[in-house]
């Protein structure tokens, strides 16, 4: 128990960040969401939100509970950030809006409609090689192996290595946790990459006309200062592998454990994009994120005072049965707008298009080849202080 714990806030003991939960967080979620609509989490001193309502609530209010303090649970007034910060994702406005400005053209619809092609050729050599291939692991060959191929591409990555955005990405997602052992082993992992990530957020790094180039561009106009532009390449990097990666792995092991829905999708591949939004529901790839209460406030008739760390469960409001009928039924059909895999409010994920893209190609293009796809071996999980991410997805792929 904490003295630091209003007496009308549920404590609720649990650890967000260990083996258990991570390993299987949903029976928790509904813990917490059961408690009430905010809990205090004792061990790391917090106050956290698991409703949809709440989430919502602390997400929209960017005033009250700001990023530039950190996203993860180092609150940066009182510890220094592990790297330098991101002028995106740890950022309020004005910077925040700076940043985002030309992230959001860059990521626009129109600009994101010219990816499409080439990410959708992508997706029909990916699963045509598959028709010869039967067994497979589908973390590596697909969840990984699609987005490290179209989203470098697009960016403009011309040097070799990119498999190294996967450790980046790994230790990146670690890092919003606490100093546990899995962010531990993510730094010994990652070793010399963090070099290599920052080599290739370089203009001379990055093919003209990519969307790393495009960042630059925005130096050229006067839009940002030359120090801008390789950290915004750097949020490319960081928030849009890993993430993308487990998203599709996850709609993959969805699909695989509910064959009715996978056998829907094979009926009607045009379903693709609303199957890999529902799976961004039921397994989110972002589980968490943290905020920074900036004044005294209130949030479900619970008071919190300035200064506080404010952990929001993406993937509990997702199976809040508040917001969602049946909420633990995986529905491809189910249209689950207002989820919050992709957060809300001005941090909202700014490269959603290009993740939702991603999806519906690759699940498409997988759906039109095989009538069925059976798991072979259980899965494994690669724990994540934040990501839901397999390890391996044994897969049988069975042509149509
Ligand atoms: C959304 C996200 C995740 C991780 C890193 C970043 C953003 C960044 O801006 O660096």
């Amino acid at each position: 128990m904490s003295t630091l714990a209003p007496s009308n806030v549920p404590v609720v003991d649990i650890d967000p960040f260990s083996t258990e939960f991570l390993t299987d967080p949903y029976a928790a979620h509904q813990q917490m969401r059961e408690a009430g609509p905010v809990v205090y989490l004792p061990k790391y001193e917090i106050y956290a939100m698991a409703r949809h309502a709440e989430v919502h609530a602390v997400l929209g209010d960017w005033e009250t509970f700001i990023s530039s303090a950190g996203v993860g649970l180092a609150n940066f007034r009182k510890e220094t950030p592990f790297r330098p910060q991101s002028l995106i994702l740890e950022a309020d406005p004005p910077q925040h809006t700076k940043s985002r400005t030309v992230l959001s053209r860059v990521l626009s619809p129109k600009s994101v409609m010219a990816l499409r092609t080439s990410f959708q050729a992508e997706a029909v050599a990916l699963a045509e090689r598959l028709l010869a291939r039967c067994e497979i692991d589908a973390v590596k060959e697909i969840g990984e192996a699609y987005p490290l191929k179209v989203f470098p591409d697009a960016v403009g990555l011309t040097s070799d290595g990119r498999e190294n955005l996967l450790a980046y990405g790994d230790m990146i997602f670690n890092a919003f946790g606490p100093r546990n052992e899995l962010f531990a082993n993510a730094v010994k992992r990652v070793g010399p990459t963090t070099q290599w990530i920052m080599a290739n957020c370089q203009r001379a790094a990055l093919r003209p006309g990519g969307l790393g180039d495009q960042i630059y561009q925005a130096v050229d106009s006067g839009e940002l200062t030359e120090d801008e532009a390789p950290m915004l390449v750097r949020s490319f990097l960081s928030a849009g592998v890993d993430t993308t990666v487990n998203g599709i792995g996850n709609a993959l092991y969805c699909l695989a454990q509910f064959p009715e829905q996978w056998a829907k999708l094979h009926a009607n591949p045009a379903l693709a994009r609303p199957a890999f939004e529902e799976a961004l529901r039921y397994e989110s790839a972002v589980q968490t994120f943290f905020r920074t209460s900036s004044r005294d406030a209130e949030v479900g008739g619970v008071q919190i005072t300035e200064g506080c760390k404010v952990l929001t469960f993406l993937g509990a409001a997702n199976r809040d049965p508040c917001q969602w009928p049946n909420a633990d039924v995986f529905d491809i059909e189910r249209r689950p707008s207002g989820h919050m895999a992709f957060g809300s409010g001005i941090h909202g994920c700014v490269g959603q298009m290009v993740a939702r893209l991603e999806g519906e190609l690759v699940l498409g293009e997988l759906a039109k080849r095989f009538k069925r796809i059976e798991i072979t071996a259980p899965p494994t999980r690669r724990l994540n202080n934040t990501l839901r991410a397999l390890g391996s997805l044994p897969l049988r792929l069975i042509p149509a």
